[in-house]
Formats: C-alpha cells, structure tokens, sequence
C-alpha cells in the first residue's frame, strides 16, 4: 500500500476518532448479530419454501479464454415471488476443481467482459468465475416493493440479492468442476453491502469482498466523515432495507447501540476483505479502514482479513481484483501462480 495514502486514512481516522464516540463493543454472537441485521436492518431472510432450482442451460468451449462456459438458469426467492435468474460461469480448461469467485453485477448477464469483471485475470490463477446481474433478481427501484404491504423487519432488495447469490452457491455445490470449499462473494458499492450481508449469513461463502461498499456496508457509521448518512441513504433507498432501518436509526448514525463492525466480525475465521478508495468519500474510507481495524480482533488469523485502500474513485478496478486475488492466493487458494 501507499505509505502517503496509508499516512492519509490514518490521520483522518485519528481526526474523526476525536470527534465521535467509540463504537460498540465487538459482540461475538454471531447468531445474535445476523438476527439483529436481519430484524433491525436489511430484513429477514425467508422461511417459505420455493421451488429450488438451478438448470444448466448451455454449456459452450470459450477458446480465447481457454475455459467453459456455462450459463445456468436458477430459480431463487424475492419478497415478489419466485424468480429465475441466469448465472454466467467460467470454468478455466485443464483445473480438476477450482476456486469460484462470484461477481453480482450491475450490468445484464448477456454481457461479458468489462473492466468490473476481469475473467481473464480470474482464469489465468486457476479459479473459476461466475456472475449474476442483481436487477435480473429483484429491480433496483425505490418503488419495487410499494405494491407489497411490508413489517417493519419485512426484507429489502440487498437480502433478496444476498439470497440469489446463495442459490448459486446450492448450484456450484452440485458442479463438478467448482470447489465449493472455496467460494469468494464479491460485490461493489451497493453490491458491496449485498456481498457482506451474504458472506455474513451463509458460512459456505470462504471468502467475502465488501469493495467500497460505504454506508451499511463495511463501514462504521460511528466514524464517518462527510460520507452517507443512514437517513439519506433510506430515503433514497427505503427498498433496500427492512423499514426498521429508517425508523429506528435515521439521525441517530452516532449514537447506535450497534456498529458495521459486528457484521463484518460475523465473517470470521472465514476470509473477509474490505477494499476502499482514497476519493471515495461517499463511502469514507476513514469509516471502512476502522471498520476493519474495529472488526480484526474477531479473527485469531489477521491474515484471514485484509484491508486496502487504492487512489482513485468510487469504483472496482484492476487493483482492487489484483488485491483479492492475491490475497486468496496468500491464503493458498490457487495451485496456479
Ligand atoms: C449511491 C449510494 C451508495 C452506494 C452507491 C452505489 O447512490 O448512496 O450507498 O451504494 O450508490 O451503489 O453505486
């Protein structure tokens, strides 16, 4: 890391850590967390039955990345009813089994490459990538739920995108060529919140990247600068969260009975990193770094959770995949160099 940069995150840190109150002590009950989160924040998962589903549509030899590709049509739960969604796989040739990381996307499955989703640089560590667009889950719409009467701990759209992301996980559990030990859930911003929220609640998830994923993401709320508020963000974003979010916490970012950091501590022993950038102050990259450094001593390992901070924007770039790449193999993911 950049000693300036690093320099920089520390001195705002200590600066901001002057201004508010310390956060909540560490609670250690993972299952009292979640349910908490679930309850008070993001909503409950659902208890309903649905028809589980995953269908491996079309499977096609992909030569300029010497790797199969699958899609994969998986039938998930939204607090709209059953949906399927389709799951784009790369299998890298010549693995027996390999690592899989998954990427929720932003953009529509029918779209391959883009700078957020470097398969290629996947690939070529000898691990298996797949990706799921969050919209063709549940839409990204303030007003997607209004249609619906909703509890006060009814769930919102990051647990419907969490729950997604774990029916690919029931699907690469029945894939020959994935090693299910070694499933990494990577998101970015929004989806940054939505990775964290399902590598916390499903421990099938070996590794989980909350990458610049700010305001009820991997930040504490306790530290934050001049980024988002949680009244902003659940007035601008009700459906993302169960209404408990907004009615409970709105204005109240420091002074809460609680803090980013249990969640992210809920990961431990499994691998949790957490990636921000220097110009992304929406996010406050001060309030990412204390999380790590607040949620830390959940992990016996240190090098079982990782933190880095890139210059730059409000993104997820090459550096930051270089970053978990190599932090997985660190963590003796890959058999390829
Ligand atoms: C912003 C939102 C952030 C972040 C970001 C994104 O508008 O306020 O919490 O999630 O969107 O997802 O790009």
């Amino acid at each position: 890391m950049n000693l300036r940069i690093f320099l920089a995150a520390i001195l705002a840190c200590a600066f901001c850590r002057a201004e508010v109150k310390t956060p909540p002590q560490l609670n250690k009950n993972r299952a009292e967390v979640l349910s908490f989160f679930a309850k008070n924040v993001y909503g409950k998962m659902p208890e309903a039955s649905f028809v589980r589903e995953a269908k491996v549509i079309k499977t096609e030899k992909v030569p300029e990345f010497s790797a199969t590709r699958k899609i994969v049509r998986i039938n998930t739960l939204t607090p709209l009813g059953e949906k399927a969604f389709n799951a784009v796989c790369y299998f890298p040739d010549g693995f027996e089994k390999t690592p899989v990381f998954i990427y929720i996307s932003f953009r529509p499955s029918t779209e391959t490459a883009n700078s957020r989703w470097p398969i290629a640089e996947i690939l070529a560590r000898g691990a298996s990538t797949v990706s799921f667009c969050y919209e063709d889950v549940l839409k990204d719409k303030a007003d997607v739920l209004s249609c619906i009467e909703r509890k006060d701990d009814s769930w919102g759209a990051i647990s419907a995108w969490a729950f997604a992301a774990s029916r690919v996980v029931d699907y690469l559990e029945t894939e020959s060529l994935a090693d299910a030990s070694k499933i990494a859930i990577v998101g970015h911003s929004r989806l940054g919140k939505t990775a964290l929220w399902a590598g916390a609640n499903d421990k099938r998830f070996a590794m989980t990247v909350a990458n610049n994923s700010g305001c009820f993401g991997a930040r504490l709320h306790s530290r934050n600068l001049y980024g988002e508020s949680i009244e902003r963000i659940t007035n601008f974003f009700p459906h993302w969260f169960a209404p408990n979010a907004g009615k409970l916490w709105s204005g109240k970012d420091y002074s809460l009975p609680f803090d980013q950091h249990w969640l992210v501590a809920a990961v431990s022993p499994r691998l949790m990193a957490i990636g921000s950038a220097l110009d992304d102050w929406w996010a406050c990259p001060p309030g990412e770094m204390a999380c790590w450094e607040y949620s830390a001593p959940a992990w016996k390992d240190r090098s079982c959770i990782n933190y880095h901070v890139r210059p730059g924007e409000h993104e997820l770039t090459s550096v930051d995949w270089k970053e978990y790449l190599d932090f997985a193999a660190r963590n003796k993911w890959f058999s390829a160099k």
